[in-house]
This record gives C-alpha cells, sequence and structure tokens, in this order.
C-alpha cells in the first residue's frame, strides 16, 4: 500500500530502529530508547537550568578530580534511571561513578554494558556553549558472568555508539555499525526523528581543532604540523566542548585533536566513554579516528578512567597530522 503522504516527518528513532532488525536487536534497540529517554529528560534539565537555578557546582570533586556541575550529578542520575528501568541493561560506567554499576546479571537479561559520559563540556553549560551526552555500548558477555569487566573492552566490540547534542537543536547521532544515522528531538511531537540516514564525514577539509594553549606541552610532531596548517590556509575551530567540536568535524569534515600535554600526559580524554564511542561513530561515517599509528578502537583498556591522545576527522586530514608525528 502506497503511504499516505503526510507532511510532517513521522519516522521516529523507535520506528527506524524496528524498521532495522534483525541488524539492530530488540534488545539493542530497548537500550538505545533508554538512552534517548534520557537524553530528552536531560536536555529539559539543560534548556531550563538558569530557570531552575542548577548552573553551577556541586562543591565537590568526581573520581577525575574535577569539580563536579550540578548538571553532572542530575544528568548521571537521569542515565543510570533509564538504563536501570531497562530490562537489556547488565552493567553501567559512567564518568561520574568511580566503579561499574551492575544491574543486572546475564542471567536475568543484562545483554549489554553501557559506558557514558553523561554531561560532556558541562563547564561551558553557564555560557550556553552546546554540551552532550556520550555513549558506548558493549555486549555483556564475558564468560563467568564476570558483569563489571564487560566494561572493560576494546571499542572495536561496541555494538552501538553515540551521542546526545544539547545545542541550537538537540540531536542524537548513533551507529550501530552499519553507518551512522541522526535525528533530531522533534519538542511538539516529544521524540527523535529521522534528519540524516546515513551521514558521511567529508573525505578533506582545512579545518584543525584543538586547544593551542597547549601549544609548548606538545611532542614535536604535533607543533610541526601547526605550523604546516598556518602555512596552507587552514582554519582553527576549537569550541572546547568534545560532543560540538566532533560533531562539526563529522558535518563539515577536519581534524580534531587533544594531543598530550604536561598536565595530561596521556592526553585529557578517557578512551572508554569519550574517545571509543566517537572513534566508532567517526570511522563507521568515513573517517579516521587513530592515535600512535593505530585505530582507537584497538586499544585494550586496563582501568576504566584510563585517557587517551586522540586525533580523529577526515582520512586526508588525520593523514596530514600522522605524517607530520612521523618525520
Ligand atoms: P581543554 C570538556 O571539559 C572536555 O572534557 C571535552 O568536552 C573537551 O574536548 C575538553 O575537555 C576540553 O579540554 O583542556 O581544551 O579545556
Amino acid at each position: 500500500m502506497a503511504k499516505p503522504p503526510v507532511s510532517e516527518n513521522l519516522t521516529t528513532l523507535s520506528v527506524h530502529l524496528a524498521a532495522r532488525k534483525p541488524s539492530v536487536a530488540p534488545e539493542l534497540a530497548s537500550v538505545i530508547e533508554a538512552i534517548a529517554l534520557a537524553g530528552k529528560s536531560i536536555a529539559r534539565k539543560v534548556r531550563r537550568a538558569r530557570i531552575e537555578d542548577v548552573l553551577g557546582q556541586v562543591g565537590h570533586t568526581n573520581v577525575q578530580g574535577e569539580a563536579q556541575e550540578k548538571l553532572d550529578v542530575l544528568s548521571n542520575d537521569l542515565m543510570l534511571h533509564c538504563l536501570s528501568e531497562c530490562p537489556a541493561v547488565g552493567v553501567c560506567a559512567s564518568e561520574e561513578e568511580d566503579e561499574a554499576v551492575v544491574v543486572r546479571p546475564r542471567s536475568d537479561g543484562g545483554a549489554y554494558a553501557v559506558l557514558f559520559d553523561p554531561l560532556d563540556g558541562s563547564s561551558n553549560i553557564n555560557v550556553a556553549v552546546g554540551v552532550g551526552t556520550i555513549f558506548s555500548i558493549l555486549p555483556n558477555d564475558l564468560p563467568d558472568e564476570r558483569t563489571a569487566e564487560a566494561v572493560l573492552q576494546p571499542g572495536s566490540r561496541q555494538v552501538a555508539a553515540g551521542y546526545v547534542l544539547y545545542g541550537s537543536s538537540v540531536l542524537l547521532v548513533l551507529t550501530t555499525g552499519d553507518g551512522v544515522s541522526m535525528y533530531v528531538l522533534d519538542p511538539e511531537l516529544g521524540d527523535f526523528v529521522l534528519v540524516e540516514p546515513s551521514l558521511r564525514l567529508p573525505a578533506e577539509r582545512k579545518i584543525y581543532s584543538l586547544n593551542e594553549a597547549y601549544r609548548r606541552d606538545f611532542p614535536a610532531g604535533y607543533n610541526r604540523y601547526l605550523d604546516w596548517t598556518h602555512e596552507n590556509g587552514y582554519a582553527a575551530r576549537y569550541i572546547g566542548s568534545m560532543v560540538a567540536d566532533v560533531h562539526r568535524t563529522l558535518l563539515k569534515g577536519g581534524v580534531f585533536l587533544y594531543p598530550p600535554t604536561a598536565v595530561n600526559p596521556d592526553g585529557k580524554l578517557r578512551l572508554l566513554y569519550e574517545a571509543n564511542p566517537m572513534a566508532f561513530v567517526v570511522e563507521q561515517a568515513g573517517g579516521v579516528a587513530a592515535v600512535g599509528g593505530r585505530r582507537i578502537l584497538e586499544i585494550s583498556p586496563e582501568a576504566l578512567h584510563q585517557r587517551t591522545p586522540v586525533i580523529l576527522g577526515s582520512p586526508v586530514e588525520v593523514d596530514h597530522v600522522t605524517r607530520h608525528l612521523a618525520d
């Protein structure tokens, strides 16, 4: 039967996930929808932060030793609540939690491990810069019910990943291993609707994105690269919020970098719930995510909150960086 012509976009996230069975198992779809629900709730909190006086810091630090924003805690609680309610979630790990949180054993459902940064870039909230929730979904399939350890798997084992960007609009960008799709939250529908079924990252674009304030700390190769960009007509774009910087790179092309610095000799960004999900999305959109000459997704994690340098973006642009690092 021909579909009746309707003016509005009604391909919601749920409809789109259901249409992709069996490549997207119903249990995996339920986990993604739990994240989307948390994202809608976080979006509401972010929008009303100044009205409801939930801006500002809680007054203590998280496991990273970083000052916790009130919205970090609120977002973390919302993610843990929505994920714990989902029967397919076995274990969660968050930037805001010291240890993994076992929700239910594999024998009682719990097929997936979900790792997340509940509100990345939150220090930018009070100046209305785009912030986001980053998520990574792994199979909870280690033998002997070693559920807590299911979070310590290389990024190549991810079955889904993505982010919710709370910007001028609220976007959900998702990969389940078969390309990248993008959804926008339609506030009148109260649902994410599909706007791009197959995002492709431009092969090249003269944009580099990193914090040049640390330039003196960078290993020499990064400075050789920066000198080269300054002689070759590149534009610098750096928002200081990973989700916003990676989203721009995904849509416009270029390269995003967080090199080793004196303060963070292993880089500042966390492997499991920042670098890995973003690397999965970028690779699935035709980009490259590598550091030290190997894929970020192949790094074997040793600790939940371990950090890694990050280089990701257009293949041609990542190649320019890698060439200067190798010289
Ligand atoms: P810097 C935000 O605090 C964050 O974790 C990422 O979102 C962002 O990419 C990075 O730190 C910015 O760090 O050192 O440039 O301020």
